[in-house]
């Protein structure tokens, strides 16, 4: 990413080192759809009549909600940065938009809830996310499409733009801009060009995922972990499917898997956006929050591993993941091998060894390309993820196995 010829950040890598330090933001999915409490897609998928499904709007009247409590339990869970649904696709905004009556500020709540969120994350230094939804099911013209409703299409577009120009220009600095549902429009439909040189224009320090069609700064994968060589972020749900609030999906992740998964990332350059979906009332349930509070117990032990961590050259199947940062790395042992480990593959001289939450020391020995390291407890002292930590001497090296020799 660097410029080629003097090694200058080039201007992508400038304005997104502060995310890839960051590695782990909280994704929130909030608005109307909290209410029925079946998931933000409610509206599409029980072909909810709009006019039927507007009259939420006239409940939804969150007397609970409390920003600074929201970024408070992203400060708990170690996240750097959040993303919060100004607008998803049923249209109902969180901001007081001049192009649209479908807001929180025109109904019930009579309240700017992303001028609150906004508020809140600035004074607790939390990096600022608008996630936006192009498409919007209340326009008949993104049903039609720009070539069987032209004029209709130029009309929702402009709404569209018009929308993300006042996210842009009436809330100050924001970090992150987060599209979604560009689908099953072009770029060129959306006009993502122009638009992204309006948004880069009011924010140049923003960076903006790739689901306005176009690439910009970071991939953005879906519920699962997939490595890019550009930077990228995978998202995910904490329950088995549903972003916005469905208590009838049971199956919340457990924090090993929660855990694990960001670890993954990070072991893959990747940053990890975990979702929570907040009650009508503007709470997030309890065991949303115990999830989030336990990965940021894990990471007041062992966030070194993590922030401004990424990918080792030395991956460790048999015992989990690696990570690395400068001339340390970290080796994420989530299958305790027992009082011996052995660290295969690495070529440098082995400095030090220590497990990272308690800083004790470790004794090891380097035998070519196998480094074995002894006396360690039986069990796992941390059964979601135990650190271990190898200080090596110079440019990490691969030593090609030759076990067959
Ligand atoms: O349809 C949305 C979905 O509701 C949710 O917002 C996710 C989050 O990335 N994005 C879309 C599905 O890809």
């Amino acid at each position: 990413m660097s410029s080629p010829i003097n090694g200058e950040k080039s201007t992508v890598e400038k304005r997104i080192s502060w995310w890839l330090e960051a590695r782990f933001g909280m994704f929130i999915h909030w608005g109307l759809y909290a209410i029925p409490a079946r998931g933000e897609w409610v509206m599409y998928c029980e072909r909810i009549p709009k006019d039927e499904y507007a009259l939420l709007a006239q409940k939804f009247n969150p007397k609970k909600f409390d920003a600074d409590k929201w970024v408070a339990l992203a400060k708990q869970a170690g996240a750097k940065y959040m993303v919060l649904t100004t607008r998803h696709h049923d249209g109902f905004c969180l901001w007081d938009s001049s192009v649209s009556d479908f807001t929180s500020v025109k109904t019930a709540a009579k309240r700017d809830f992303v001028a609150e969120y906004v508020e809140a994350c600035r004074k607790a230094g939390m990096r600022i996310g608008f996630y936006y939804s192009l498409l919007d099911w209340r326009w008949p013209a993104y049903w039609d499409g720009p070539e069987k409703n032209p004029e209709g299409w130029k009309e929702f577009r402009n709404y569209v733009h018009a929308q993300v120009r006042e996210l842009m220009t009436n809330y100050g600095k924001i970090d992150i801009l987060w599209y979604d549902g560009a689908w099953p429009h072009s770029p060129e439909a959306w006009g993502s060009e122009q638009l992204n040189a309006m948004v880069r224009s009011l924010q140049p320090e923003i960076i903006i995922n790739n689901r306005s069609g176009l690439p910009e700064d970071f991939d953005t994968p879906e519920q699962r972990i997939e490595r890019s060589l550009r930077p990228w972020e995978a998202c995910m749900t904490i329950d088995d499917l549903w972003w916005g609030y469905h208590p009838g999906d049971p199956n919340l992740k457990s924090p090993m898997q929660l855990v694990r998964s960001l670890v993954k990332c990070v072991s893959g350059n990747g940053n990890f956006l975990l979702n929570v979906g907040p009650k009508a009332d503007g709470t997030i349930p309890p065991e949303q929050a115990a999830r989030m509070r336990a990965i940021g117990r894990w990471l007041r032990r062992n966030g070194e591993s993590i922030y401004g961590a990424g990918a080792a050259p030395f991956q460790q199947p048999h015992l989990g993941q690696v990570t690395m940062k400068g001339s340390k790395v970290y080796v994420h042992v989530m299958f305790w091998p027992g009082r011996e480990m052995c660290v295969a593959g690495i070529k440098n001289r082995v400095l030090k060894t220590y497990m990272l939450a308690s800083g004790k020391k470790l004794l090891f020995e380097q035998k070519e390309d196998r480094l074995f390291i002894r006396g360690l407890p039986l069990r796992a002292p941390d059964p979601i993820d135990t650190v271990v930590v190898l200080e090596i001497e110079g440019e990490p090296e691969v030593a090609p196995p030759s076990f067959w020799k």
